[in-house]
């Protein structure tokens, strides 16, 4: 354990502040603005672990550790300030320090951007990875993309959403360092040559139409309460130097800067696609880009250390989040044979040996595939090695696919999609890699049923389950400041590094003192949000109301619109019923639609229309409050997870693949209203059924509904307060009178309702009643509340990483000793 933070003394931190803002950001205190204060602060937490950066590079290297490389086009790391003090562990002299200089250290926290490179879920456990990886002392390097523009942010205006650009490097960013001495080059178009080589084996040769730069940024990343400083590798494209020399010695300047910055475009922004996707040749440069700039990286490394090639598995696990980096499967094997002449079955073997993937949907419209013309004219050397693959696979499976030419056209990695030829990069992932995983029980065994079945039944022993977690660091210790102090004073502070130690809570779930001070942190809360959500949204709540809150991705799947039509029920409830008693709720929504879902985006407006009518009705306003809190990302997730009574999870079963945020919920204490998919179902086995309002059809009975011809209309026929709220809806009541507005919406669910929103609606209007009347019981409550958090170990991020390493990476942690 490193002692060295804790001698650190104000007077220290003072010292190097100033010199920063003095040397690096050319500032003195009388014109300094917040920021200047921000970025002073920041290199003086930056010059306090690169000691730590540099003796961990420089041991893995010296040691030749085996490293995870963690391929994944999308981090989404929210603001590295506070999480580096508090794993350096020195929040507390910091804080000291600021004040005495007369600043707050949380309004400088404040002050950061937000690095949003990512949509969701799956660029958020990318960064819990990182995080947890760094706490194991697990040598790793996470690759991605330097978008310049993260996730657009999201404003609402009369209650739609609008996008703007999230520029979020327009300050500079003190957390990363360029290092333009590894910058690789990238290839792409042209076409291929073969060489007759004199043992009669063919070159290729590959003659690209353009070429782009990769220049590395490194971040660290550190670990808890170690000396471990790892790194996130993101690759920024620029012209090569030698762009287009002749046409600029002919004059053509614009035409020669044209093509510059054409190159510089492709890492410009982050596609904010969490769905379906139409072959956009941008996104799928950018794919490649990145892979083939990490690939190049990881061979250099290797020959650092003088390990022959065909030792590459053996150095490095690398693993594909979801099928966008999958094109590393052709990028390596094309390295390999073309770069450094290795035959094709040692470099099979290799790549074979040295990726693994992980699914995270089941949703077909989000399966990747690409056009095999596009991605042939792209890339024409990795076309040629995919049907090379694609064929050698197709000899291997013959055999055992006997007569079934229908089977073999399924596992096949070309396909048909209308009258275009398409490359499944699911199948491309699955054959080229040694191990495949779910993100949670139930999407495993859907993976192993349904979209990878027949890759299941060649090969089981590839499949595993790898249910996701999410970092308590993060999301309990820096969200939660007030419940983790009320944790550590019962438990002691070990569960920061071993979350199962929460179970210790357990035998005070029952004690009358504790509960109080559970629930008076999770009030005190609530106040402090409160006040910014009148400040965000203008709209007051009420802190002993019961906070109910729905903050994910905006998607039919994951049923905003469930919860809506609840709210239009319960309103109409009590507009009728003068003397229906409720404890009083506030609705609070969050989420980011694709710019271009339109159903997705008619929910937010919906959301908002809703909260309009109801916030200003004074016969109900006191009972019923909806608030949606725009742009919601990392920071605003640390705010509302610890404000959360009741955490919706809603999801048609069998569409969620995981979920994180209902694991964050829970292990801050909120109670889940769910249907029994992703990990809400680990999340019940875990806290105990009677803790978990479960409510819904199964994944099952979904299936066998929709087989059996689905009619959302005879729901709405014959439920009287269900079509009574879609009525109201349809009458134009939110919407100025005018019927239109949600149309497309209203008519969705009656006559179509893929996600099957009406078949639950009375299930979950029953089970809302059910969650009113547990919560009158305030310490029955409080009772479950603590045995949410306190049985939430196993959704910590380092046990899904324990697991990684031992099942599928085979890679040992690696101590970093003392810097100083
Ligand atoms: C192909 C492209 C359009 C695309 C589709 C889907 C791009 C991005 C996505 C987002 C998906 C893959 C995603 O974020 N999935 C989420 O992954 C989380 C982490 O495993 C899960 O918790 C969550 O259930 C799942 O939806």
């Amino acid at each position: 354990m490193p002692v060295s933070n804790l001698k650190l003394t104000t007077i220290e931190v003072k010292r190097s502040f100033f010199r920063n803002l003095a040397n690096i950001q050319g500032q003195f205190p009388a014109l300094a603005s917040s920021h200047d204060y921000y970025m002073a602060l920041s290199y003086t937490v930056r010059d306090m672990l690169m000691a730590r950066w540099v003796s961990t590079a420089s041991e893995y290297t010296e040691k030749h550790s085996r490293t995870v490389a963690y391929l994944s086009a999308e981090f989404l790391m929210g603001p590295h300030l506070a999480i580096n003090l508090l794993n350096l562990q020195v929040t507390d002299v910091v804080r000291q320090a600021m004040s005495e200089l007369g600043l707050n250290l949380d309004e400088l926290i404040k002050e950061e951007p937000e690095p949003g490179l990512g949509n969701g879920g799956l660029g958020r456990l990318a960064a819990c990875f990182l995080d947890s990886m760094a706490t194991l002392e697990i040598p790793s390097v996470g690759y991605g993309i330097r978008y310049e523009f993260g996730i657009f942010e999201q404003i609402i205006a009369d209650g739609w959403q609008v996008e703007k650009t999230d520029k979020w490097l327009m300050k500079g960013n003190p957390w990363e360092i360029v290092r333009p001495d590894w910058a690789v080059e990238v290839k792409f178009g042209g076409y291929t040559e073969r060489y007759e080589a004199e043992n009669g084996t063919f070159i290729v040769h590959w003659v690209p139409g353009w070429q782009v730069k990769g220049v590395p940024y490194d971040t660290p990343i550190l670990g808890y309460k170690n000396n471990t400083a790892n790194t996130l590798r993101l690759w920024q494209a620029v012209a090569p130097e030698s762009f287009n020399f002749s046409r600029f010695n002919e004059g053509d300047y614009y035409g020669a800067v044209e093509e510059k910055v054409a190159s510089e475009n492709l890492t410009k922004v982050l596609y904010p696609n969490d769905g379906p996707l139409q072959g956009k040749q941008l996104r799928l440069q950018q794919q490649y880009f990145f892979v083939s700039c990490s690939l190049q990286d990881m061979l250099r490394i290797m020959k650092t250390q003088k390990v022959h090639l065909d030792h590459f598995h053996e150095k490095f696990a690398v693993q594909l989040n979801d099928t966008h980096p999958a094109v590393a499967i052709a990028e390596l094997m094309r390295l390999l044979i073309d770069e450094h002449k290795l035959e094709w079955d040692i470099s099979w073997r290799v790549t074979q040996r040295t990726f693994s993937y992980t699914n995270h949907t089941l949703l077909p419209e989000a399966l990747e595939c690409w056009s095999i013309d596009l991605f042939g004219r792209l890339l024409p050397r990795l076309l040629e090695i995919i049907y090379e693959i694609n064929d050698r696979f197709l000899e291997q499976i013959r055999p055992q696919c006997l007569l079934d030419s229908e089977l073999i056209a399924r596992m096949s990695l070309l396909g048909e999609q209308g009258d275009r030829q398409i490359l499944r990069m699911a199948h491309l992932a699955c054959v080229g890699s040694h191990a495949i995983n779910g993100v949670a029980a139930l999407h495993t065994e859907l993976l192993k049923t349904d979209v990878l079945a027949d890759f299941y039944s060649f090969w089981p022993q590839k499949f595993s389950n790898k249910t996701n977690g999410v970092t308590p660091r993060r999301w309990i210790a820096l969200s939660n400041p007030r419940l983790s102090r009320v944790i550590t004073e019962v438990i002691g502070d070990q569960w920061l590094s071993d979350l199962s130690q929460l179970k210790k809570l357990e035998t005070k779930a029952n004690n009358s003192t504790f509960q109080e001070k559970w629930y008076q942190a999770k009030l005190l809360n609530k106040h402090d949000f409160a006040l910014i959500l009148h400040d965000r949204t203008g709209v007051s709540v009420d802190p002993d109301s019961i906070f109910d809150v729905q903050v994910k991705r905006i998607h039919e799947y994951k049923r905003q619109h469930l919860n809506v039509l609840y709210i239009i029920a319960l309103y109409q409830r009590l507009k009728s019923d003068p003397q229906f008693d409720i404890h009083p709720r506030t609705f609070i929504f969050a989420g980011k639609a694709a710019p271009g879902y339109h159903l997705a985006k008619l929910i937010i407006k919906l959301i908002n229309s809703v909260g309009d009518m109801l916030n200003r009705d004074p016969t109900t306003r006191d009972k019923l409050k909806v608030v949606f809190l725009p742009n919601f990302n990392v920071s605003n997730g640390q705010l509302i997870y610890p404000v959360a009574d009741l955490s919706e999870q809603i999801s048609t079963a069998g569409k969620e693949a995981s979920g994180t945020g209902n694991m964050k919920f829970a292990m801050n204490g909120a109670l889940t209203i769910g249907t029994l998919d992703g990990a809400n179902i680990e999340i019940r086995e875990e806290v105990g059924a009677e803790n978990f309002f479960l409510f819904g059809n199964t994944a099952e009975q979904v299936k066998q509904l929709s087989n059996s011809g689905y009619s959302p209309q005879e729901y709405y026929q014959n439920d009287s307060i269900l079509k009574e709220a879609i009525d109201l809806i349809r009458s134009g009541f939110f919407s100025h009178g005018d019927p239109e507005t949600f149309r497309d919406l209203t008519n969705n669910l009656i006559y179509s309702d893929p996600f099957q929103v009406l078949a639950d609606f009375n299930a979950y209007y029953q089970c809302q009643e059910e969650v009113d009347a547990v919560y009158r019981d305030k310490s029955r409550w409080c009772r479950m509340s603590i045995l949410n958090s306190a049985r939430s170990g196993k959704f910590s991020s380092d046990r899904t990483i324990s697991e990684y390493c031992q099942d599928i990476w085979k890679v040992e942690p690696v101590q970093i000793q003392t810097p100083d």
